[in-house]
């Protein structure tokens, strides 16, 4: 624009700013795409229906890359085609397109987008989502997590496969920490672990979740579970491991300032292993 205010086509040159940026843009978009190619980015997979997630991810990571490339390319060609000084296509005047076509354009998105994320949900996701919170196995292994500021608290219903009843007036952080009633039956072999979560590899396993506090995140990347536990809710987590190790249990919601330290770790390990540690475990109340 002249001081004037009256364009003048070719007066002004942008320099080779423009042309840097779009060259960045495109070096940066090969560079990330480079980086999802050439390496995993999870942890390793140690669960049944981690793939199931993984997949969900990179198609989700995959199509909103696309949709995110194609629409900055459309972006800059359009600012570089309709540039100032670019007399020939300023001069172009447009008329309105009819209905039928505005209607076509803003349909085109809107069916593309549903798809995509339809797609996503129904063919990828149900399957997944039936796997993580479907009806448990009938052989599932049944273990209750409980969540406090700033630990895990793993209880397992000892010989009798029954949980024991708990009470808020029972807790005591020392020597009672979920609050066991030691009056009840089903409680006396009730095992309490703090931080320390044992599984047999291979067999399903439905963890029932309970917070005394506030909200936490019961969290295992490596069996890609990650589930909120709320105050006054029972949530759940299900899983089936694939191979055996310890790995880290995390609590993946802002807790507290003693968050990061909230931590504990599984080990999952050959059923045999497992029953022999499970038999050496005392009840709560013997
Ligand atoms: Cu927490």
């Amino acid at each position: 624009m002249s001081e004037t205010g009256a364009p003048q086509a070719g007066k002004h040159r942008a320099g080779k700013t423009p042309l840097l940026l779009a060259i960045a843009f495109v070096a940066l978009a090969i560079l990330v795409a480079f980086g999802f190619v050439v390496r995993r980015w999870q942890p390793l997979l140690a669960s049944d229906h981690g793939a199931g997630v993984d997949e969900i991810i990179s198609y989700l990571l995959l199509t909103t890359g696309v949709v995110f490339l194609v629409g900055h390319f459309v972006l800059g060609w359009c600012v570089w085609r309709f540039r100032e000084g670019n007399g020939e296509a300023n001069q172009t005047t447009f008329e309105r397109p009819s209905k039928r076509v505005e209607w076509a354009w803003a349909a085109m998105p809107l069916i593309l987008f549903v798809g995509v994320s339809e797609f996503g949900v129904v063919i990828l996701g149900a399957p997944v989502w039936e796997k993580i919170y479907g009806d448990a196995p009938k052989d599932a292994l049944h273990i209750e997590v409980v969540g406090k500021q700033f630990e895990w608290i793993v209880r397992y219903p000892g010989k009798d496969s029954k949980f024991g009843k708990v009470a808020p007036e029972y807790v005591n952080d020392a020597d009672n920490p979920i609050g066991l009633d030691e009056d009840d039956a089903d409680a006396q072999d009730d095992i309490v672990l703090r931080g320390e979560m044992h599984v047999p590899q291979g067999r399903p396993v439905v963890v029932s979740l309970r917070s005394h506090d506030v909200l936490h995140s019961f969290a295992i990347t490596h069996f890609r579970v990650k589930q909120d536990l709320i105050p006054g809710f029972t949530s759940r987590a299900q899983f089936r491991t694939i191979r055996s190790g310890k790995f880290e249990i995390a609590c993946a919601e802002l807790c507290g300032l003693g968050h990061y330290k909230m931590r504990g770790f599984i080990h999952v390990e050959p059923e045999a292993q497992f029953k022999t540690w499970l038999d050496q475990q005392v009840g709560y109340f013997q």
